[in-house]
């Protein structure tokens, strides 16, 4: 018997090394990598979560597919040449699990085809730097991107918007921190 899988879909955005790339290796593969590649084509990973029952049931606990995509910086792509995203001509249904497919990725940076597994997202991650401004400035901007986005496409089901600072055990009493936050809890 096929079991049936709740699937999740989350991208993550924020400016070029706030850390988008690590806090996905760290969820995904259990490491964080110390050194700083720009990602420069959008990653696709997936990694199935058991959750325990609520803690008022009794019962199994259930499995959820998380869907991944790690994404280009937006000054990283105006800098490098960008593949784009490309859903084939008829697509429908991109779901995996029913027949347990191994899922379409892009393969080679040759092939200008990109195809995640669904075209709609459930939920946003806009990743900051807390120790840095510019970052944040990038994440606002990314943030009234994606809600002008969702307004132009009349988007009716709203995805959960998560604003994340990152990196906040660098320097914690920094002043520039220190502003970043102040300015971050006030945005949102
Ligand atoms: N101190 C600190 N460094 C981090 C943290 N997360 C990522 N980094 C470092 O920041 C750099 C950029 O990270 P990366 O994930 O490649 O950034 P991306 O461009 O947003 O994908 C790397 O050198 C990471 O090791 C964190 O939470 N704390
Ligand atoms: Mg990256």
């Amino acid at each position: 018997m096929i079991e049936s899988f709740p699937f999740v879909r989350i991208t993550v955005l924020g400016s070029s090394g706030c850390g988008k790339t690590s806090l996905i290796h760290s969820f995904v593969n259990n490491l964080c990598p110390h050194y700083h590649i720009p990602t420069t084509f959008p990653t696709l990973f997936y990694r199935t979560v058991r959750l325990p029952p609520e803690s008022d049931q009794k019962g199994q606990p259930t499995s959820v597919c998380v869907e991944i995509e790690d994404t280009v910086a937006p000054e990283v792509a105006e800098e490098e040449e960008v593949m784009y995203v490309v859903v084939p001509e008829g697509c429908t249904d991109f779901t995996p699990f029913s027949i347990w497919k191994a899922p379409k990725t892009p393969v080679t940076m040759t092939r200008p085809v990109y195809i995640p597994l669904t075209q709609g997202r459930m939920a946003f991650i806009i990743l900051f730097d807390s120790n840095e401004q510019d970052s944040l400035d990038k994440a606002c901007q990314i943030h009234r991107m994606l809600m002008d986005d969702l307004e132009l496409h009349k988007v009716r089901i709203r995805p959960y918007i998560y604003f994340v600072a990152n990196k906040i055990e660098k320097d914690p009493e920094g002043d520039e921190h220190k502003v970043v936050i102040a300015v971050a809890e006030k945005y949102t």
